[in-house]
């Protein structure tokens, strides 16, 4: 391998905070960029620069600087808080995308990671088994953001050679920082309640069954799906991955298992009518034929791991 240098965009984020830990061991902390709208919140080892990703002409230069060779774009604005400000997250998301695909065109950089997300399902998309190429009619602007995401890597990719790879990652589960405003986020914020004794209101309704996964099997899908031959996949930009599938009640019954007192409520808000557009499992054969995807948690194991990460946090 050459020598690779890659740039986080969105790395304060859910993702992006335990992605860079990641890449940061296997390429070296000098050799990873976090950036982000803000400055993070605790010190960061390695390199951060401040990036509002619609700024085309900064971002140049941070790559231009570093000599920049891979770019992990991760800046947008999720499900629920993109309902909030639907013209905010299409500029975002869209625009902040083209000025990585932009870049790509005009400098070195080899290889893009462009995350998608279930969000791109809705309307006559199968909910049971969704194949990876069914109509795509998403509910949401955070949705269509990522559906034309989707059609913009493999535009890219055609017309000019750019290596742009993605995953329709489900909702991901993770104690190391909080989730940034989607429809998946109640599946996070059940954990930090029980483990401090409080009670739950779950914005969804107990029997919203919506496909999830644990962080690290999604870090590690990501670098599976960077590092494999390119000649070895056949779509790139846009792969199913399935891990588990619960309701509410389901994860709330799995915590009970561990702690008895932990109590659950349902108010049902605005997310619902989102979570009822999305599907409730996928088929990945095409990740796992392609690239040997395989994921190790499920509903138990990821419950388990979750609970001791937070309490050791307490401590
Ligand atoms: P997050 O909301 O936790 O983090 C996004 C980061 O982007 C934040 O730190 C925010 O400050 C930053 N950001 C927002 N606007 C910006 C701008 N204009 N310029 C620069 N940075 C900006 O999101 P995440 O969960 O880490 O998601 C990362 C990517 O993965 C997103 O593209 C998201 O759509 C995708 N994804 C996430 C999930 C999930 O469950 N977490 C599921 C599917 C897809
Ligand atoms: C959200 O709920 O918006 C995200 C996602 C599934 O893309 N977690």
């Amino acid at each position: 391998m050459g020598k690779e240098v890659i740039l986080i965009t969105g790395a304060n984020g859910q993702i992006g905070s335990v992605l860079a830990e990641e890449l940061r061991q296997i390429y070296g902390i000098a050799n990873v960029i976090c950036s982000d709208l803000q400055a993070p919140r605790q010190t960061i080892i390695g390199h951060f620069e401040q990036l509002n990703v619609l700024d085309a002409k900064r971002m140049g230069e941070i790559v231009q600087k570093y000599k920049v060779s891979q770019i992990y774009h991760l800046a947008a604005l999720l499900s629920a808080k993109g309902e909030e400000n639907p013209m905010l997250t299409w500029n975002v998301n869209m625009q902040g995308f083209l000025n990585v695909l932009q870049l790509a065109q005009n400098t070195g950089i080899r290889k893009i990671f462009h995350p998608s997300s279930i969000a791109v399902f809705g309307g006559r998309t199968p909910k049971q088994n969704t194949p990876q190429f069914p109509p795509l009619e998403p509910s949401t602007m955070y949705g269509i953001t990522k559906k034309v995401g989707e059609d913009l890597a493999n535009y890219y990719f055609d017309k000019f050679q750019i290596d742009v790879r993605g995953i329709r990652y489900p909702g991901l589960i993770s104690y190391q920082s909080m989730p940034g405003g989607g429809t998946t986020d109640y599946a996070v914020d059940i954990f930090h309640k029980a483990v401090n004794g409080e009670h739950f209101d779950c914005f969804l309704r107990a029997d919203s069954k919506l496909p999830m996964m644990y962080m690290p099997d999604a870090i590690r899908a990501t670098l599976e799906l960077m590092e494999a031959p390119l000649d070895q996949l056949s779509i790139h930009y846009a792969y199913n991955l399935q891990a588990m599938s619960f309701t509410p009640a389901e994860i709330a019954a799995e915590i009970q298992l561990h702690i008895p007192d932990f109590s659950i409520s349902y108010t049902p808000d605005f997310r619902q009518a989102i979570a009822d557009s999305w599907i409730e499992n996928i088929d990945d054969s095409l990740a796992r034929k392609d690239w040997g995807w395989q994921e190790e948690y499920d509903l138990s194991s990821m419950t388990k791991d979750m609970i001791e990460q937070l309490q050791k946090r307490k401590k």
